[in-house]
């Protein structure tokens, strides 16, 4: 059954502050676009977001691949999501016991918890992780891991299942999953947030296998969708950003015309 209820509505049912903004800046921007921006320089991720900013809904970070982090970056890139409203997600995938969790979210030399509105984290260690992700701020989110896009992971349909019951344990801090497949959950308040996508469908060295935008959105159905090199290593990021941005909301508007 596919998910047809348009952004707009979703967000009504969203019970998470960040998955209901999310929703509304697609909704607004018509764009389902998140740009993974790996890359290991403050300037060059400026420079790359000042000029996509206008076509993306979402930043995916990694704050750890950054040789030269500084709060004076953090400050910048939030400026950039202000102008160009967009969200961040520190992909920290955080996966430990809750207390350390909540020391690597607020403290550390990146401070994820002063400039991310949500970060992902796995469920492997138990509840507590969400507990302490909880505690740990206001206006925030979670996006749990349910699926990897990577070959061989070890996630089963059983791990799968109890990280959906394990998430409606918190409500209020759940923006979404990231998974790639429409039967993981069922509310529509929640953000299916899916990675490992290109526009023709591949694979790198290391094990990750890329998605059509078609088959993410239509067959699987994606929400929010997470591009890296596919803009990144482009010979020129800001056209194949329209272009990403174009294809993947097609794919959005089919889907919800049933
Ligand atoms: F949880 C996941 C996952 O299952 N697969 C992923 O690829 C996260 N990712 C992230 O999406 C990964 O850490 C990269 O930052 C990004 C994919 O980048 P690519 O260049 O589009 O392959």
């Amino acid at each position: 059954k596919r998910v047809v209820l348009p952004y707009e509505q979703r967000a009504e049912l969203a019970k998470n502050a960040v998955a209901k903004q999310l929703f509304n800046i697609m909704a607004t921007k018509k764009t389902n676009l998140c740009l993974s921006v790996d890359l290991t320089s403050t300037t060059q991720i400026l420079d790359l977001l000042e000029k996509v900013g206008e076509h993306i809904c979402l930043v995916k970070t990694h704050a750890d691949i950054i040789e030269d982090f500084s709060n004076d970056f953090t400050t910048r890139m939030k400026q950039l999501s202000n102008r160009f409203n967009f969200l961040i997600l520190e992909d920290r995938k955080y996966a430990d016991i809750g207390h350390i969790v909540s020391l690597q979210y607020l403290k550390g030399v990146h401070r994820i918890s002063q400039w991310a509105d949500c970060v992902t984290a796995h469920s492997l260690p138990g509840e507590g992780i969400l507990k302490a992700l909880f505690a740990s701020g206001d206006n925030h989110g979670v996006f749990l891991l349910a699926e990897m896009s990577s070959e061989g992971n070890l996630i089963t349909p059983e791990y799968k299942l109890s990280t959906v019951t394990m998430a409606s344990k918190y409500p209020e801090l759940i923006t979404g999953y990231v998974c790639q497949n429409k039967d993981t959950f069922t509310d529509p308040g929640l953000i299916q947030l899916t990675p490992g996508v290109q526009l023709e469908s591949s694979r790198d060295d290391f094990g990750q296998v890329y998605n059509t935008p078609e088959k993410v959105i239509i067959e699987n159905g994606g929400d929010v969708i997470v591009v890296g090199r596919g803009i990144v290593a482009a010979k020129s990021p800001e056209t194949q950003a329209v272009l990403y941005k174009d294809t993947l909301w097609k794919c959005y508007t089919k889907r919800i015309s049933g």
